[in-house]
């Protein structure tokens, strides 16, 4: 597609709704104050998720209060921003205060490294951005047409390297952080700025991007981060122990719609090798060059994916050096090697330990005999180094010395814990998005289905001897791909109440997507499919072939 045709396209809805807001304010204050409905605005619902909260209702009782002729059940998800993952026990447990006191009583570890509390009504926002306040978090652009949480692998203590690559994330985080107060005036009651003026956006202008934009930092030889999935993924570049800087992929991006043959997830493709001081000014470029010619008449062809693949590879990384300045370097060697975050303990090169506990769909919830809840919360009452929030929706809690180690693991084991990362190679490598009943979008059921399904694949992998083989599976209840579905050996795509579509072939270390096998499938019928796929897989394999590669070679992927 031309420029030209591009632009001679009305723009979509959006674009007035953002330029007329007044740097993101519109008319949400007024519309908090307004106790007749428990919603707001259409218009300030796409505003609101600039401040990182989104107006969703319970869907499970969506026919009920319809056929009842009652206003929807609205309530709030706010989204957290947590820079690389990390936070302070004394943050982790205001989450889990405010979760209790105001959201559903669970906290949702995101893919993206960030929290999420769900079912906070109106009239509870207020004070609950306040108290995150207090402890220095925020919600501001966690969500919306702007730079998301940057993503980073969660272990600088790791070594030098490590640290160095952490703080370049959090950089770049701050550099595109949105300058507008609207978030302070609204949520906390702040002065208005200059007697309410509109303020500079220098990167992002008036009407912020055409679509939303992800950065993530990948640390070789682990691909936690799904660098391939990002706008732009930077993966750092270790020579002689020392970091010399990062190659560049840019338009990565995995949301695609049923039966638009033009929307369709993409791997980002490398533009080169850059210094680490030279990150933020070239993120900032690649940002402005999606600013200015990304697509905003379609939002379902407005990433950067899309603008990259119109207009061509080469272009874009000339617009991106004219605007930096830099002359990008020649991609350098890396290697991936793994994915999975390391569950368990591991002990630091300044001897402090790290524990990984493998987290369901990141749920954080008490459930039955395993009070993952209350166990995190004993454990951030240690006051003890820092909670970690991984690319795969688990939990770290590291920085524990020696005598904290034993109370982290008398913790665990009185809350139902101690067996919790014993699990299948298949389950430990799994991801679910939310969908029901909270996420607006959803077809199907993914969170709340997963755990069955994982139930009756585990049966086959125990019969087969395959339950300690790492082997990627990822689900969600629509095709944005939250849960990066596209990206795993085994991909399932809710497509309607009930039927998904089967995903395979994909790599095991995030680098090449894999392909719809079938459509419109129950689980007992993925479940058929996969059967003797696995079977086949556990006799024939080749030394160290993954589940993925295998399928691809058999031709179970065409
Ligand atoms: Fe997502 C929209 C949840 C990571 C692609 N995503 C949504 C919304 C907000 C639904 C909505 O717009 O009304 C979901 C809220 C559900 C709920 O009730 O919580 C939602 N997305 C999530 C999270 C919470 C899923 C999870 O299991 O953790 C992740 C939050 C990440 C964060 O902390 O920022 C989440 N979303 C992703 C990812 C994965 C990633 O970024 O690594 C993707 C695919 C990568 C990409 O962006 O290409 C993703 N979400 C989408 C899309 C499709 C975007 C597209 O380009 O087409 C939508 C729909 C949209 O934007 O219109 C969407
Ligand atoms: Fe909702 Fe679809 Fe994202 Fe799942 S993948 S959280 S159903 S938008």
């Amino acid at each position: 597609m031309s420029t030209e045709t591009e632009s001679t396209k009305p723009h979509h809805a959006n674009e007035a709704i953002k330029a007329n807001s007044r740097n993101l304010r519109g008319t949400i204050a007024e519309g908090l104050d307004d106790q007749s409905t428990g919603g707001i605005s259409a218009d300030d619902s796409q505003l609101t998720k600039f401040h990182g909260l989104y107006l969703q209702d319970d869907r499970d009782v969506r026919i009920e209060r319809r056929r009842q002729k009652l206003e929807k059940a609205f309530s709030f998800l706010i989204r957290v921003r947590v820079s690389g993952g990390i936070c302070t026990p004394e943050q982790f447990a205001v989450i889990d205060e405010l979760a209790d006191l105001y959201g559903n009583g669970t906290i949702r570890l995101t893919t993206r490294q960030a929290f999420q509390i769900h079912g906070i009504l109106k009239g509870n926002l207020r004070p609950l951005v306040k108290r995150m306040d207090q402890v220095l978090l925020n919600s501001i652009g966690a969500c919306g047409d702007i730079n998301r949480n940057v993503m980073c692998h969660v272990h600088p203590e790791r070594s030098s390297v490590h640290r160095e690559v952490y703080e370049v994330a959090c950089r770049a985080a701050n550099h595109l952080l949105p300058r507008s107060r609207a978030y302070h005036e609204i949520w906390l009651e702040d002065e208005l700025v200059g007697g309410g003026e509109v303020e500079e956006e220098p990167i992002y202008g008036q009407t912020y991007l055409p679509r939303k934009f992800k950065i993530g930092v990948a640390i070789p030889p682990s691909n936690d981060v799904d660098v391939y999935s990002q706008d732009l993924g930077l993966i750092a570049v270790i020579e002689n122990g020392i970091l010399s800087g990062f190659n560049l992929v840019v338009g990565g991006g995995l949301g695609m719609s049923h039966g638009n043959a033009k929307t369709y997830p993409k791997l980002a493709l490398p533009m080169g090798f850059c210094t680490p001081e030279q990150v933020s000014a070239l993120a900032e470029a690649i940002v402005t060059t999606q600013r200015d010619h990304g697509d905003r008449s379609d939002r379902r062809h407005a990433r950067l994916k899309y603008t990259i693949e119109d207009k061509g590879l080469e272009w874009f990384k000339q617009q991106v050096e004219v605007r930096s300045g830099i002359k990008l370097g020649e991609e350098r060697d890396f290697r991936f090697e793994r994915i999975v975050d390391d569950y368990g303990w591991t002990q630091g090169a300044d001897g402090l330990w790290s524990y990984v506990l493998f987290i369901q769909s990141g749920r954080i919830a008490d459930r039955g005999d395993q009070r993952i809840k209350t166990a995190l919360r004993e454990i951030a009452t240690l006051r003890q180094g820092d909670f970690r929030l991984t690319p795969s929706q688990n939990i770290a809690v590291c920085g524990i010395d020696e005598p904290s180690k034993a109370a982290v693991e008398e913790i665990l084991e009185r809350n139902g814990l101690s067996a919790a990362n014993r699990q299948t190679g298949l389950r430990l490598n799994s991801m679910a998005c939310p969908a029901l009943p909270t996420c607006g979008m959803a077809l199907a059921e993914s969170e709340r289905q997963l755990p069955e399904f994982l139930d009756s694949l585990e049966r086959i992998l125990v019969e087969t001897g395959l339950q300690d083989e790492p082997i990627s599976i990822r689900s969600t209840g629509c095709p944005n791909g939250c849960a990066r579905p596209y990206l795993a050996e085994i991909g399932i795509v809710g497509k309607a109440p009930g039927k998904y579509n089967l995903f395979l072939g994909a790599d095991y270390l995030g680098s090449r997507l894999n392909r719809e096998v079938a459509a419109a499938q129950t689980p007992a019928q993925i479940l058929e499919r996969l059967d003797p796929l696995l079977r086949q897989y556990a006799a024939q394999r080749s030394d160290g072939e993954r589940f993925g590669d295998f399928c691809v070679r058999i031709g179970a992927v065409t």
